[in-house]
């Protein structure tokens, strides 16, 4: 059982990195979120592998004879293997959770010249505030999320209705919309391109249709068309 343990384990593990799990990352703090993900999986596979091991054992070696009503052995317990199966896994679950904190702490600190976008959720469709590039306290509002590379983005997320999610999976994060309070992710969009922008919350009816796209553009870029809209705004009033 070892044996077949150890080489459905050693398989498990080399299909599990195999598999390409994410769309691809436009953003710099994407690799730790990815190694963390490896991490994760190689942590994982080989406990998977030692339950189902112990389980189709246990059902093979104790199964009932047929004919056989009599009653078990009555068992007391085992008060070391009783220790070990919860010290063991406390101990795995608290590392894990120490390395993933660390992070996230990590890749999250607040750059001081971080770009601040206001987004909104409603049924069904996201909206974003951008400062005003004359210095205006006037925020530039559009429903398109446009955002330049090489510069920490701060999503301030709010809803004005029900709970949503803010997901940006080539950005790797996500966060809940909650009504009343505002909720943050932060990220250091590195890739040009356009990606998906999702809601991971069932929000309503028309849930599945609360998507819309970021383009992640050059500074440059991204200056001349926040100056449009906010001309554009200005215009119509
Ligand atoms: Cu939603």
């Amino acid at each position: 059982m070892a044996i077949y343990g150890l080489i459905a384990s050693v398989i498990g593990v080399v299909a599990a990195l195999w598999i390409d799990w994410f769309p691809p990352a436009a953003v710099q703090e994407a690799k730790d979120i990815d190694t963390l993900w490896d991490v994760l999986l190689i942590v994982s596979v080989p406990i998977f592998v030692l339950v189902m091991v112990v389980v189709i054992y246990c059902v093979r070696a104790f199964k009932a004879r047929p004919g056989d009503m009599g009653d078990g052995e009555p068992i007391h317990g085992n008060t070391m293997l009783e220790v070990v199966w919860v010290a063991v896994p406390f101990v795995i679950v608290s590392v894990l959770a120490v390395y993933g904190w660390i992070v996230l702490d990590d890749i999250e600190a607040k750059k001081p010249d971080r770009l601040q976008v206001e987004v909104r959720g409603q049924q069904f469709i996201w909206r974003y505030e951008y400062p005003n590039p004359t210095g205006g306290k006037e925020k530039v509002k559009s429903y398109d999320l446009v955002v330049p590379t090489g510069r920490q983005v701060e999503f301030n997320i709010n809803t004005d209705d029900v709970i949503h999610d803010f997901w940006i999976p080539a950005f790797r994060l996500k966060i809940d919309a909650v009504p009343g309070i505002t909720t943050h992710w932060r990220a250091t969009p590195s890739e040009k391109g356009s990606y998906d922008v999702l809601c991971a919350e069932l929000c309503g009816l028309g849930h599945s249709t609360m998507r819309g796209s970021v383009r992640v553009v050059a500074p440059e870029e991204y200056d001349a068309w926040l100056s449009k809209t906010a001309a554009k705004a200005a215009e119509e009033g």
